[in-house]
C-alpha cells in the first residue's frame, strides 16, 4: 500500500508517517519549497519516505505529485494551523486551511478518485459550543478565520464525497499534542517555559487567557484514528477526543508540579496574548469512533502533561551537553 501525506513535516504529519511506515507502507510526503529544510520532525525517517515538493497553494503541484506517486490513501494534513495567525493572516489561511482542501480533492478526482482521502477537520469548527460535549451532530459555530476555513474544508469533504462518490472521510479532532508541538501553541509554550524554569534559564511564563478549557489528547493515539477512518466499507466523519476537559490554569499547574515548582510562582497574564473571540470550552464525544472504529485514546492528561515537561527538560540538557 501506498500512502501520500500532505504537511508530513508537521506534528500528526511525522506521527502519521512513523505509524504508516510500521505497517508496511510505502510513504510519500508532500513538501512546500522552502529556501532552508525543516524536516527535524521526520529526521528519524527521512531515507524511508519519498518527499515531493508541492504546495497546496498550487493546484498543479498537487496534481503532479498524485500522479507521480499514485497512492491509495491521501491524508490531506497541511495547513496554516495557528488559530492566532488566522487573524494576521485571514486570506493566506482561507487559501490554505480551507480551499487547499479543494485543491487536493480536485487532484484525487483529476488524478485517480479511486484514492481514499483522509480531511484534518477540527473542533475549532464548534468554536461557541452549541452543545456539550459535542459530536458529529453538534452545528459548527467557528470563532476565528481559522475555524471559518477549517468548516469550508470540512464541508467541501462531504460534498465531493456525495458528488463524485470518492471515499472522503473528515475526522474532527480536538486538540492533541506531544513533545512534537510547535512552541507557540499553549501546550509547548507551557512545558518548554517550565523546562527553562526548571533548569535556571527562563524567570516566568507569560500566558493569555488561563480559563480555556480544552480537551487534550496525544497525537500518536489520534493519528491511528486517521488510518482507521480510511479502512472502513464506507466514508463518514468522526469526532476524536479524550472526553475531558482541563483549563489552561490546570496544564500549567501540572507542567510546573512535575518540576516541584508553583505555578503561582512563575505564571504572568498578559492581556495582549487574549484572542478577539474565543474558544471557551472543548469537550468531545468520541463514542461513534468507539464504536465504530474501536478507537480509544491511550494516553492520560496527567501522563501527557509529564512527558512533554519531561521531553524538554531532557531536550534542554542535552542542548547543554552539546554546547
Ligand atoms: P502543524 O504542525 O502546524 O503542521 C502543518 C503542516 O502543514 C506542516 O507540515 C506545514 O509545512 C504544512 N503546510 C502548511 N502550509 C503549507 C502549504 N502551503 N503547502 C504545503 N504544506 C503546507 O499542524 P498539526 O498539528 O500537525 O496538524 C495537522 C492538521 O490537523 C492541520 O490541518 C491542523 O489544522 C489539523 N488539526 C490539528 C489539531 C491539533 O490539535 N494538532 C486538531 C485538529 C485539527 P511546513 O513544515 O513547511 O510549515
Ligand atoms: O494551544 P492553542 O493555541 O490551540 P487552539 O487555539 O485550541 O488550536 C489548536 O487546536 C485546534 C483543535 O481544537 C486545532 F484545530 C488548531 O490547529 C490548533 O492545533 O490554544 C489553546 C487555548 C486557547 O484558548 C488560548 O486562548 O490556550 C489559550 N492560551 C492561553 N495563553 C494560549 C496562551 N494559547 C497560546 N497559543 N499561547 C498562549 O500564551
Amino acid at each position: 500500500m501506498r500512502a501520500m501525506i500532505t504537511g508530513i513535516t508537521g506534528q500528526d504529519g511525522s506521527y502519521l508517517a512513523e505509524f504508516l511506515l510500521e505497517r508496511g507502507y510505502e510513504v510519500g510526503g508532500v513538501v512546500r519549497r522552502s529556501s532552508s529544510e525543516r524536516f527535524d520532525r521526520i529526521d528519524a525517517i527521512r531515507d524511508s519516505v519519498t518527499i515531493f515538493q508541492a504546495d497546496i497553494h498550487d493546484q498543479t503541484s498537487m496534481i503532479s505529485a498524485l500522479r507521480e506517486f499514485r497512492p491509495h490513501e491521501l491524508y490531506h494534513l497541511a495547513a496554516q494551523s495557528f488559530v492566532p495567525t488566522s487573524w494576521a493572516q485571514p486570506v493566506l489561511t482561507g487559501e490554505f486551511t480551507g480551499l487547499g482542501v479543494t485543491r487536493a480533492l480536485e487532484a484525487v478526482r483529476q488524478v485517480d478518485p479511486s484514492i481514499k482521502f483522509y480531511q484534518a477537520s477540527s473542533s475549532e469548527m464548534f468554536g461557541k459550543v452549541q452543545e456539550i460535549p459535542q459530536t458529529e451532530r453538534t452545528p459548527f459555530w467557528p470563532r476565528s478565520p481559522y475555524g471559518v476555513a477549517k468548516v469550508y474544508g470540512h464541508w467541501i469533504t462531504v460534498n465531493y464525497r456525495e458528488s463524485y462518490g470518492i471515499f472522503a472521510a473528515s475526522g474532527i479532532l480536538f486538540n492533541h499534542e506531544s513533545p512534537r508541538r510547535g512552541l507557540e501553541f499553549v501546550t509547548r509554550k507551557i512545558s518548554r517555559t517550565v523546562a527553562k524554569i526548571a533548569l535556571g534559564r527562563a524567570e516566568e511564563l507569560r500566558l493569555g487567557n488561563l480559563d480555556a478549557r480544552r480537551d487534550w489528547g496525544f497525537a500518536g493515539d489520534y493519528v491511528k484514528a486517521m488510518w482507521l477512518m480510511l479502512q472502513q466499507d464506507k466514508p463518514e466523519d468522526y469526532v476524536i477526543a479524550t472526553g475531558e476537559t482541563h483549563s489552561v490554569r490546570e496544564f500549567a499547574e501540572r507542567a510546573f508540579a512535575r518540576v516541584g515548582l508553583d505555578w503561582e510562582k512563575y505564571v504572568v497574564v498578559d492581556p495582549a496574548l487574549y484572542r478577539p473571540a474565543e474558544v471557551d470550552q472543548l469537550i468531545g464525544d468520541a463514542g461513534k469512533a468507539r464504536e465504530k472504529l474501536g478507537w480509544t485514546p491511550e494516553v492520560s492528561f496527567d501522563e501527557l502533561v509529564n512527558l512533554m515537561v519531561d521531553a524538554d527538560v531532557a531536550a534542554l540538557e542535552r542542548e547543554t551537553c552539546e554546547s
